[in-house]
This record gives C-alpha cells, structure tokens and sequence, in this order.
C-alpha cells in the first residue's frame, strides 16, 4: 500500500517544487531540492516515505498565509491534518448549513504539495456547535448522520483517513458523557463508523484520543472497544493516539501498546504529536525531547502496522501548548525561529537519514544527544572552500548558551553588515578550553575543539547584506561553559552583537 501511495505521489513532486519557486519566497526558492529549515539534502517526508510510512503535520488555515510555515510544511511533510477546519463548529455551525471553504483551503494546499490528509474530526465533543447539545436527544442520531454523510461525501476521495470519533473516553476508561451518549449510548461510535464508511468506502476510519499511548485505564478501554467492534464487524481501520507528551514522560510501553491494536487487525497512527517542557526551554530538555522524538518513531516504525506520524503543529510558534498550558511550550521540533531543533535531528537520524554532522574527529568523542550522527555530512567539507573571497563581509555575532554540568548548547547568529551579499560562508571562531563540540546544526563544524570553523550547508549558503543567519552546536564541557570568542567571516573580523 505504501509503495503504491508513493508511487502516486511522486508526479506531483517537482511542480509542488515549482510552485514554491513561482511563489518567489525567498526561502523557498532557495531550499527547493533539500528543503528549508532541515537537513541537507534529506526530508522528513523523504526519509518517512523510503520506510513506507509518512510524516505528517495539522495546518490551520491561518498558517496558509505564514511563508515560513507553508514552506516547510510543503517540503518537509507529507501528510496534513486540519487543526481546526473539519470540525463541527467549523463545518456545520447551524443546522443544515455547511462551510467546507476552510477544510477545503487545507485540502489545496496538500494537493499542491502531494501531500495526504487526515480528515480531523467527524464526531467529538468539543468543538460542537451548541445547536447540537441543545437539540432533543430524538433528533441527534439523525443530526450526527446527516453531518457525517455530508462532510465525508464532500471529501470523498480526497482524504486518507477520518478521526471518526475523537477523544470518547474519561481518564478512568469509562464513557465520556456527550450529546452521542446522552442520545445513543456507546452504540454512536459504531452508528457513525457505518455511517462514515457508506459514504467514503476507500478512507481509512479511526477513533482518535489522548492518554492511550501507553498501557493503563483508557487504552484498555480503547482496546475492548476496538475488540468489539471488530467482533461484530464495524468498519474500523485504526486508532489514533495523540501522543501529547511532557519532555521525559514518553510512556515506556508504547510499542507494547500499539502490538495490541495492530493485533486486532487495525492500523495505529501517531496522530498529533507534541512534547512540551517548561520554557524558556533548557538544554536538557531539549536533548531529552530529541530522545523522545526518536524514541516514538522508532517505536512506530517498529511496529508494522503503524502507518506513521504526526506532529501538532509546524513549530513552536504555531503550536497550541501554550495556549493551554501556562509557562509550557518548545513543544515541537522547530523552535521560535523557525529552525530545526535536536528533535528534528533525531527524527531525521530515526528514519535512517544523516543530520549534519561535524568531522569524523567530532563524531568519535562522546556525545550528549541521541541526536548526533556519526555518519558523514552531506555539506561540504571543512577544506573545501578556505579562499572564500571575503565579499561583503563585515559581519555582527551574537551568542547564546545554555548549560548544565557536563555539556552545553550554543545558538551562534551571525549577522552580515556588509554591503553585498556573503555567498558561502565560513565563520572561525574559538571554544574555551575543556569545550568539545558533539553535534550540529544549520552548519558543519569543524574541529571539535580549539580554533574552529562553522561552514554553511546547501540551503543556507546566502547571507544578503543587512540578513542574517543561526546556526548552533552541542558541546562536551568540563567547567568552563562560556560562549565561544573571537569570531571571523570568511577571515574578516566580526564585531560582538
Ligand atoms: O489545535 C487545536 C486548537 O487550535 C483548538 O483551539 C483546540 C480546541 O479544542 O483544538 C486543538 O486541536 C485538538 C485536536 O483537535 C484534538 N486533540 C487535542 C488537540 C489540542 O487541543
């Protein structure tokens, strides 16, 4: 089935490419082939698709018109969830009266860019118009099947999967009580699957919750339910499990939990994944969310009958953790910037990929994160290019690190204040003495220790005057945890931010 996904996928490939380069973004038109805000040369999609699974992301409509997030989300995943624009309120806000426009703008945007979409969400408490909870119980069984058979007949086709019943469950395993249960009991889910399934026979039919990640209360009653509705033959294809993790709480029996389902003949999904951590967010927790990143994906592609995976969200900005929970956030694995995190790197080491690495020499000390690499980089090497002219480069430097007792991670933002655009770069500086440099990101850096040079990589290779660019790096330490110094640009001198 993958395979055959894929294969269908791939035409739409280059004009996706094409139709980000028309767009005359800045960044996407120079990140088409690598992908922006990512690894050299790979993508999440990429990587996923080769395993015959998926990476995917929700988009709202308002992130449409964000550059930065179309940019990467058309590049780096290949499988969108509305966040907001498929449920009820949005879809059916008064009786009768449907607006697909919103679902609809989600839909382009994933055929645009060859990407699938998880249809979110059919049947589910929250986000319900008022008219519904109000109506006589008499009438809801006929109002959720109307709304069911309308919203799927319209996306008939053109979605992968439906969350056909989303979050039915308390903590505790029991039934949640809702206008479907007020007016149908349990028998809603298995109303709404048939339902769901008449009008799309081709779209995979999942329920959808949190807390069922790993073994307990709630998964066990997922579980039965699923068992039960397989025993008496309901269309049912999967069950999504949200996984919005706290940083280091990543439950251990996930895997364990998924064998179970996919035991009973279903698929499971990771479908909204997060992993929030107290902000501002601390280096340890940063690498431990690398940690649990690659932890969930591993897990999935361990388990045949996991299809793939989901993130909440783009970045830390579009994400909803903190909204809904104060002083949490850094939740996904691009940070406030926009920039790929020790997350994303993990993933990307996960499904088989290379991040970018520093040299051998780096790769062979002892690292801090699961989210170094020991593989080459695909960047160019540190020889490559040491007569870069020094065009337009007068340059600004600002650091920022983060510490603990052994290691440390320092963001490096480089600013040209030259006059003419900097084309390939290469900034020297040097570590204190006891630094050694584990692993990476936006740059290649080379030695571990001592005087040592940060080299661009393929898509961030500009810097126009007046622009800038941030790049950063993990590092062994053994007391001394202060900022590198003496920053060069292609051998000019910069000046401290
Ligand atoms: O991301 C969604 C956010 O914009 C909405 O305000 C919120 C309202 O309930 O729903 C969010 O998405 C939820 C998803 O639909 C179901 N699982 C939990 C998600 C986060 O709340």
């Amino acid at each position: 089935m993958a395979a055959q996904l894929r294969a269908a996928r791939r035409p739409g490939r280059a004009l996706a490419a094409l139709a980000l380069a028309a767009a005359g973004g800045l960044l996407a038109a120079a990140t088409v082939g690598s992908g922006p805000a990512g690894a050299a040369g790979t993508t999440l999609r990429d990587l996923a698709e080769a395993k015959g699974s998926y990476f995917g992301t929700a988009l709202t409509q308002s992130n449409l018109n964000s550059s930065t997030i179309t940019a990467i989300a058309g590049t780096q995943f290949d499988m969108v969830t509305p966040g907001n624009e498929m449920k009820w309120d949005t879809t059916e806000p008064s009786a009768g009266n449907f607006n697909f426009g919103p679902g609809d703008q989600i839909v382009s945007f994933a055929k645009a860019h060859s990407m699938r979409v998880r249809g979110h969400t059919l049947v589910w408490h929250s986000q319900l118009p008022n008219w519904v909870s109000s109506l006589p119980t008499a009438q809801v069984q006929a109002a959720m099947e109307k709304h069911v058979t309308t919203e799927v007949t319209h996306y008939k086709g053109q979605v992968y999967s439906w969350d056909v019943v989303n979050e039915p469950f308390n903590e505790d395993g029991t039934l949640r009580t809702d206008a479907f249960t007020n007016a149908m009991g349990s028998g809603y889910i298995a109303d709404a699957l048939r339902t769901a399934h008449a009008a799309d026979p081709n779209a995979k039919l999942y329920l959808n919750d949190y807390n069922i990640e790993g073994l307990g209360a709630k998964s066990d009653a997922m579980y039965a339910l699923v068992s039960s509705l397989k025993q008496q033959g309901v269309p049912i294809d999967g069950v999504g499990f949200e996984s919005h993790f706290i940083v280091g709480q990543v439950p251990s029996s996930l895997k364990a939990n998924m064998q179970r389902f996919t035991a009973l003949g279903v698929d499971v999904a990771i479908t909204e994944l997060d992993d929030r951590m107290p902000v501002p967010a601390s280096a340890a927790n940063l690498a431990q969310q690398a940690t649990d990143y690659a932890y969930v994906v591993n897990s999935c592609l361990a388990v045949s009958g996991c299809v793939g995976v989901s993130q909440w969200g783009v970045g830390d900005p579009d994400s909803w953790i903190p909204d809904f929970f104060s002083g949490y956030g850094a939740a996904t694995m691009y940070d406030n910037n926009y920039q790929p995190k020790a997350a994303y790197n993990a993933v990307v080491t996960a499904l088989g990929g290379s991040t970018a690495s520093p040299s051998p020499s780096v790769s062979s000390s002892p690292s801090a994160s699961p989210s170094s690499s020991p593989s080459s980089s695909s960047s160019p090497s540190s020889s490559a290019s040491p007569s870069v002219p020094p065009t337009g480069a007068a340059c600004k430097v600002t650091t920022q690190v983060s510490s603990w007792n052994t290691g440390l991670t320092e963001n490096v933002t480089v600013t040209n204040t030259g006059g003419s655009a900097v084309n390939g770069w290469k900034l020297a500086f040097t570590l204190p003495g006891g630094q050694s440099v584990t692993n990476a990101w936006n740059a290649t850096v080379s030695p571990a220790t001592g005087q040592v040079t940060a080299s661009n990589l393929s898509y961030n290779a500009a810097i126009p005057a007046g622009g800038s660019t941030s790049f950063g790096f993990q590092a062994n330490h053994t007391g001394n945890a202060a900022a590198a110094s003496g920053f060069t640009l292609n051998g000019v001198a910069c000046a401290a931010g």
